[in-house]
């Protein structure tokens, strides 16, 4: 009997009872004579073509099964607790091209479920089971506005189905993790960091973007066995670092680092499908200026003011205001503000510098599912309204603490303009700052019954990424 699964020596062995145990906290919320069907990712082509992108399981699929291949559904009979994992049945000619195929029970072990079949079965299994409501997964993502894949299959129309019960509590529980799951979330969280850690000691003003994200992701890989990242790397430097989502096709981390450039780099690797989400700013040349720490140092003040502050009970949209006052505070000391924080806040001012929210919750999805449930406080109206929660914290709940500072012409421009936001900005001072860029500053955390624990080891202070590009080579 297999009980893990890993990418080899040195990675992390992923127990199998990860999955089973969501299965049965999922079991104990539902009731005799539900059956939950789960359709799981398939394989996707490049258009017209045979090239199929890497296979990336649906989350909700690695959730209650952890299964890594396309084509397969899950269902769980919640009468007897046992999994039955469904996998297409493959031409025999397969094998030429694609290795052995795997056999029924073979399957069984790789993934510790208690039954397998072949896809085409799966009618004839379910009426098997006498459900008395087959229950599919519906319902949004609150981040993207999409829709959960509903399983669909010929002869569900023979069942009574049910595609409203199963959503709000299976996204419910994939916000509470489990101590198996928080273990694979800390693996991924130290790889990336020891990778971000890596590319802090690469980078150097001559080089390009792309240099730094490229051992990015070979730290993640070659060492930490996470052969995707979670998210297309974001590696701004200089006045792309005020883009908040460059990187992108059209914007390929292809700039040259130059000497006085603040870079801002956004990565993440991803393990067994568990995602981390980590940003690092720092200088090119290893020497903050002035203003840079000045920036730098505003942000740090959130994210400080954050992690002292957040517990269970705490509201996600206070924690944002808390982040903001701090940063606006600092940058008020530092003469680019004048007047009061608060009715800088109530005039939007926050919004303008930091035009995201503090941070999201994290896990199979790097932005995870569960923001805005049901049972959950709904999204608030006005600035507040772009924060992927609104919730109260609990232990458990694994988010990203992201405060950021941006330069940003648009918004710049825009509060020039308008003079309700115009009064609180030194424009001879800030305009100074027009190309900067911006700084953000991202950790992985973990809610506890105390406080936070934070998942993320980089070098966070000035003084401490200063002290790491000069002197951190060979630093584990
Ligand atoms: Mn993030």
């Amino acid at each position: 009997m297999i009980d893990s699964w890993s990418m080899g020596p040195g990675t992390l062995e992923v127990p199998l009872s990860l999955f089973a145990k969501n299965r049965q906290r999922l079991a104990e919320k539902l009731q005799s004579g539900q059956v939950v069907v789960l359709q799981g990712g398939d394989s996707i082509s490049h258009y017209d073509t045979d090239i199929e992108y890497v296979f990336r399981q649906e989350a909700y699929f690695t959730w209650v099964c952890g299964v890594r291949e396309p084509g397969c559904f899950f269902a769980l009979d919640v009468k007897t607790g046992k999994a039955h994992l469904f996998v297409p049945r493959l031409p025999e000619e397969y094998e030429v091209w694609m290795g052995k195929l795997l056999t029924p029970s073979e399957f069984k072990k790789i993934y510790g479920v208690e039954e397998v079949h072949y896809v085409d079965e799966l009618t004839d299994v379910l009426k098997s089971l006498k459900p008395d409501v087959l229950l599919t997964l519906s319902g949004p993502n609150s981040d993207s506005g999409l829709t959960a894949k509903e399983a669909v299959f010929e002869g569900i129309d023979e069942f009574n189905v049910d595609n409203e019960i199963l959503f709000p509590i299976i996204a419910e529980l994939r916000v509470i993790k489990t101590p198996e799951e928080i273990e694979v979330m800390r693996y991924v969280c130290k790889i990336s960091s020891d990778a971000h850690k890596q590319v802090m000691l690469f980078t150097r003003p001559g080089l390009i973007e792309y240099q730094c994200e490229s051992v990015f992701l070979d730290h993640c890989y070659r060492v930490g066995g996470c052969r995707h990242v979670s998210y297309t790397c974001i590696c701004g430097s200089g006045h792309n670092g005020a883009t908040l989502h460059y990187g992108h096709a059209a914007a390929p981390n292809a700039k040259m680092v130059h000497d006085g450039d603040m870079c801002l780099f956004d990565m993440g690797g991803n393990y067994a499908g568990y995602a981390a989400d980590i940003t690092c700013s720092f200088p090119a040349n290893g020497k903050f200026t002035d203003d840079q720490k000045l920036i730098y140092e505003a942000v740090l003040k959130a994210r400080d003011a954050v992690v002292r502050e957040a517990k269970p009970g705490v509201l996600w949209t206070d924690m944002h205001l808390t982040a903001n006052r701090a940063m606006l505070e600092h940058l008020k000391e530092g003469n680019l503000l004048k007047g009061d924080v608060e009715k800088m806040i109530e005039h939007g001012v926050n919004g303008i510098l930091q035009p995201h929210g503090l941070g999201h919750l994290l896990g199979l999805d790097v932005h995870d599912v569960g923001g805005y449930l049901p049972h959950c406080p709904p999204r608030e109206r006005g600035p507040l309204a772009r924060l992927r929660t609104a919730r109260a914290l609990q232990a458990g709940m694994v988010l990203t603490i992201e405060p950021g500072c941006y330069f940003i012409a648009r918004l710049l421009d825009g509060a020039q303009k308008n003079p309700q936001q115009s009064q609180f900005f030194n424009w001879d001072r800030v305009n100074q700052f027009r190309g900067f860029g911006g700084v953000r500053i991202e950790d992985d955390v973990l809610i506890t019954e105390n406080g936070v624990e934070n998942l993320t080891f980089v070098p966070r202070t000035v003084e401490e990424i200063e002290d790491f590009m000069a002197n951190g080579a060979n630093f584990k």
